[in-house]
């Protein structure tokens, strides 16, 4: 995997935000693989009639099976934007989950399907709202441009990673009052990183296309990876270079160092600071 630099203001508005737009993130014959690929794995929903006033069977959000195709398994190290979540996590880290999501165009009079704010990977449900650590971060890849309002994107509440309560949703309401609700204008290619304390949410299609994103989430180590992830085929892993073999989980157990993207945060030098279990006092 190449190396690209966190540059101090992607840091800063990242800590900020809970979010993070990379601009083409993907280069056009890149895109084009993976729409086709995305395509291919989405055919029977997308040859299937639309059904009207029934959302639910508008959307898909497909996650066993991506990494079957080729396009969608080189993804796993993109060099424009898994670097960036090394840098921001940590070298310990693996892929966690993966998930195609595809909604054709839904009647502005239908409700809205799949809308919830919530934190990913249910923490909150353990250690509550205060306290909350970072432990994972989605790269949400842009398959179609996000142009017009109400196209499809998930929606991010800026800066709610940091809240300490849930969110207040007033009485027939679908979205906070009191905090900046984002329904980001990204062009297909760009990649929208985010973390998983940030209140987000599925948004209807109101556009006249289909759109497309497939987000992968990178978690450390010692964060159970999605079901269907939890056992790498030994096919996968003898394609594997050694950051993707870490990064498919080809270490079993978490006790085993990190080595691949270790030794790569070192040669690029964005280690991070270790952490003792011991300091010597003053005597
Ligand atoms: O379908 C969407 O746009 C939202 C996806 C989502 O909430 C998630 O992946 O956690």
């Amino acid at each position: 995997m190449d190396f690209v630099q966190l540059k101090p203001e992607q840091r800063e508005a990242f800590d900020r935000d809970g979010f993070l737009v990379l601009r083409d993130a993907v280069d056009p014959e890149t895109l084009a693989g993976l729409i086709e690929a995305g395509d291919r794995l989405a055919e029977s929903f997308l040859l299937k009639p639309e059904v009207h006033n029934r959302p639910e069977y508008n959307h898909i959000d497909l996650r066993p099976g991506l990494l079957r195709e080729p396009a969608l398994f080189s993804l796993v190290t993109h060099s424009t934007t898994v670097p960036l979540v090394v840098q921001l996590l940590s070298p310990n880290i693996h892929l966690h989950s993966t998930a195609l999501i595809y909604k054709r165009p839904e009647s502005p009079d239908t409700p809205s399907f799949r809308r919830g704010w919530h934190r990913d990977i249910r923490i909150p449900r353990d250690l509550g709202h205060e306290n909350l650590p970072r432990v994972g971060i989605k790269i949400c890849y842009c398959l179609t441009d996000f142009q017009q309002p109400d196209s499809g994107m998930t929606l991010m509440a800026r800066g709610t990673h940091l809240r300490t309560k849930p969110l207040v949703i007033k009485k027939g309401e679908i979205d906070p009052e009191d905090e900046e609700v984002c329904d980001l204008r990204l062009n297909a290619g760009d990649a929208l990183l985010f973390e998983n304390r940030i209140f987000h949410t599925a948004a209807p299609n109101r556009s006249d296309r289909t759109s497309r994103v497939l987000m992968y989430g990178y978690a450390y180590r010692w964060m159970k990876p999605e079901v269907y992830l939890e056992t790498p085929s030994r096919q996968h892993l003898e394609k594997s270079d050694p950051v993707m073999y870490q990064l498919l989980g080809g270490y079993r157990d978490v006790d085993t160092p990190a080595w691949a993207l270790q030794s790569w945060a070192k040669r690029h030098n964005v280690s991070p600071k270790p952490i003792p279990w011991e300091v010597e006092a003053a005597p």
